[in-house]
C-alpha cells in the first residue's frame, strides 16, 4: 500500500523526523500501526540515529487515534491482530532508547494522545481549537491499563482520575495546566521548537539518560509483557460486545453528521 509515514533522517544530527501522513486524520490503522513500530524499530536498531521528532504531515491533526473501523464488524481474528499492533506500537515506543519528542501540530485524541504521551518530551501548537486528551469513555470505551499507566506516569493520580472518568478533550492551554503536554509554542514554531528540545536532550550522555528513562518506564512496560496475552483477549471479549459494538457505530454516524 501507500506509505503512511515519512522518515527523514538526517544523519550529521542523529536525528530522524517520522511524519505521519495518513489523510484525512492519520488513524491509526492495522497497516499504519506496522509501518510506524517497523520504521521505528529500523530507526532504533540504527546506532547513527538518537532521537525522533514524530509530528503529523496532516493539517490540523496529529491523530485521531485508533481507527475505528478496525473496531467495528470484524473477525475475531482480525480484532486480535489488530490489538496485538497497538500492543507494539506502544511497547516499541515507549521502550525506545532514543529521545522522543512530540511535536503536536494538531488535535491528538486518545490513540494519538497516547502516541504523544508515550514520547519522553511534548510541544503543543497553541491553537486553541485543538484539543488532546484520552477522550475513551466518551465513545463508551474504556481505555487499557496500559494507557492508564502511562497517562499516571505523566500527569498524576488526581488529574488522572477526572481525565480518564470523564473523557477529558484538553485545550492546549489546559494540557500545558494539567501536564499532559510540557510546553506550547505558536504553530508555525512547533517544528523548530522540537530541534531545540531535542540538542537540548542529545546534550546529556546517553548512556545515563537511556539508564534513567529505562527505570522510570520498565516496571510500566513488564506489565503489558507480562499481560499481553490476557490484554488482547480483554480487548477482543470487549470489543465484540453486542452494545460496545453500538456504540462505536452510533459515534461513527455523530462524526459523519458532524459534517456541513
Ligand atoms: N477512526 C476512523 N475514522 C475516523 C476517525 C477514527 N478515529 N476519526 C475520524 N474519522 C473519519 C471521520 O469519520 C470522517 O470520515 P468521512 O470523511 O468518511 O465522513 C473523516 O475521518 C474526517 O473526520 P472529520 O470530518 O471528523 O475531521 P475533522 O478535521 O473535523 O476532525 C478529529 C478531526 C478531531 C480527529 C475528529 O475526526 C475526531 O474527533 N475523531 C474521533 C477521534 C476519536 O474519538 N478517536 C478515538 C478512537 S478510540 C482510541 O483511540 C482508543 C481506544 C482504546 C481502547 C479500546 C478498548 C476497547
Amino acid at each position: 500500500g501507500d506509505t503512511k509515514i515519512l522518515v527523514e533522517f538526517d544523519e550529521n544530527k542523529g536525528i530522524a523526523v517520522m511524519k505521519l501522513k495518513s489523510p484525512p486524520v492519520n488513524s491509526l490503522s492495522l497497516d499504519f500501526l506496522t509501518e510506524f513500530s517497523i520504521n521505528l524499530e529500523k530507526l532504533e536498531n540504527d546506532k547513527g540515529c538518537r532521537g525522533v521528532i514524530l509530528t503529523s504531515a496532516v493539517p490540523h491533526i496529529f491523530s485521531a487515534g485508533l481507527d475505528i473501523m478496525e473496531m467495528v464488524g470484524k473477525s475475531e481474528a482480525h480484532y486480535v491482530e489488530f490489538w496485538r499492533a497497538v500492543q507494539e506500537m506502544w511497547l516499541t515506543l515507549y521502550n525506545s532508547s532514543m529521545v522522543t519528542v512530540a511535536a503536536i501540530n494538531g488535535s491528538s485524541p486518545a490513540g494519538g494522545c497516547m502516541m504523544a504521551l508515550s514520547c519522553d518530551y511534548r510541544i503543543m501548537a497553541e491553537n486553541p481549537k485543538y484539543s488532546i486528551g484520552l477522550n475513551e469513555t466518551q465513545l463508551g470505551i474504556v481505555a487499557p491499563f496500559w494507557f492508564k499507566d502511562t497517562l499516571l506516569n505523566t500527569v498524576g493520580h488526581r488529574a488522572a482520575e477526572r481525565s480518564l472518568q470523564l473523557g477529558l478533550l484538553y485545550s492546549p492551554a489546559e494540557a500545558l495546566k494539567v501536564g499532559l503536554v510540557d510546553e506550547l509554542v505558536p504553530e508555525e514554531k512547533v517544528q523548530s521548537r522540537a530541534a531545540e528540545v531535542m540538542s537540548q536532550w542529545l546534550a546529556i550522555p546517553g548512556h545515563a539518560r537511556q539508564l534513567s528513562k529505562s527505570s522510570l518506564r520498565k516496571p510500566t512496560l513488564d506489565r503489558l509483557v507480562a499481560h499481553r496475552d490476557s490484554d488482547i483477549q480483554n480487548f477482543v471479549r470487549f470489543i465484540s460486545r453486542d452494545s460496545i459494538q453500538r456504540s462505536l457505530q452510533t459515534y461513527i454516524e455523530r462524526l459523519k453528521q458532524r459534517k456541513g
